[in-house]
């Protein structure tokens, strides 16, 4: 009954706390989200999600709010819009909320101990997904489910290697470089440092490869764009483009296919995310490697949420599973992507 009772007052509080933001915010998502406590009776999850700057990151938003719904978790869900001040504003609103776990995306891996810190200090149990944050004390947050992107960088350069595995004889007689131009994700992201890590480790030993460019595109297609009518004015001799996500891939290969480059052909490509049309393109030849960063990873944080609602422990650390799709493949095998 004492839980009953403390959880009236909660969702009296949470009632009274969001119609007053309302009042002084107006946020139509927030009224929403109070005719859903009114509605629902299950655990309240805060989701502080980055932004829609991506396939992927609109897929990964949708896979938890299916999830939630699934399993009658209420959601309280903020689109930082690319921005982390607007994330620890959200982080800040749910420790206000009271609510029962905080799930967050974190943009870049800095700046989260002040207001993690709030959270222990309420009581409320923080998982990280998709992204990796470093904190001085560990304790901060539950654990972490996402994608293990040094892997993918490694996964990367694998490819490469493979895919030039006579270029260390020509280069050791001719002195030619196999030249890779990088278009790098969100600076100070987790995933764009991994990727960046792996690929270069995996490369270190093959002098014949050398990164004349890279630049950050914050994983926008837009953006990607931009960068490759760049490097495309710089350089008459780039062999590969790696690409953080595909989404600035597409962004690249419009540019190139404006100047009459084959992507694929005359640049060979290897892209990240593996969504539809970066899976689309493989097949048409357009791309050459495509690793997968797997976004539909709703139903485990949802379960991880409810484990940690419950009081119990979880991993600290749990990498989804992901594939790697190559040219030489049989791509009719690939199952539709659904982002
Ligand atoms: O690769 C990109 C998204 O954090 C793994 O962010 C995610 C990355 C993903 O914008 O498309």
């Amino acid at each position: 009954m004492i839980r009953n009772n403390m959880h009236i007052s909660k969702q009296f509080l949470i009632v009274v706390f969001i119609i007053l933001t309302c009042c002084l915010v107006g946020c139509k998502a927030q009224k929403r989200q109070v005719a859903q406590f009114k509605a629902d009776d299950g655990i309240i999850v805060g989701f502080s999600q980055i932004g829609a700057e991506s396939a992927w990151r609109t897929c990964n938003t949708r896979s938890v709010q299916d999830a939630a719904a699934e399993k009658g978790v209420q959601l309280v869900y903020d689109n930082a819009e690319q921005k982390q001040e607007n994330q620890i504003k959200a982080l800040h609103s749910f420790i206000a909320y009271q609510v029962d776990v905080i799930v967050f995306v974190p943009i870049v891996t800095d700046g989260w101990d002040n207001v993690l810190q709030e959270a222990r200090d309420a009581g409320i149990p923080v998982l990280v997904t998709d992204r990796k944050i470093d904190v001085e004390d560990q304790s901060l947050y539950a654990g972490f489910i996402g994608t293990d992107s040094l892997k993918e960088g490694r996964n990367a350069g694998l490819f490469l290697l493979d895919k030039f595995e006579d270029s260390r004889e020509h280069f050791e007689a001719t002195g030619d470089y196999i030249n890779i131009v990088e278009m790098f994700g969100t600076e100070g992201s987790s995933v764009a440092l991994g990727r960046a890590e792996g690929f270069r480790e995996i490369l270190e030993t093959h002098p014949e490869f050398r990164i004349i460019y890279s630049k950050s595109g914050d994983f926008l297609r837009s953006r990607g764009y931009e960068l490759a009518v760049e490097f495309l004015d710089m350089y008459e001799d780039i062999d590969v483009i790696f690409s953080h996500n595909d989404g600035m891939t597409l962004g690249a290969i419009e540019a190139m296919e404006e100047r009459g480059i084959r992507p694929g052909t005359d640049i060979v490509i290897v892209t990240i995310d593996a969504q539809q049309a970066a899976i689309d393109a493989l097949r048409e030849g357009k791309v050459n490697c495509v690793i997968e960063c797997n976004p539909k990873t709703g139903v485990e944080i949802i379960k991880l949420a409810e484990r940690l609602a419950a009081g119990e422990n979880i991993p600290r650390l749990q990498y989804v599973h992901e594939e790697v799709f190559y040219e030489t493949d049989d791509l009719s095998l690939i199952e539709p992507r659904g982002y």
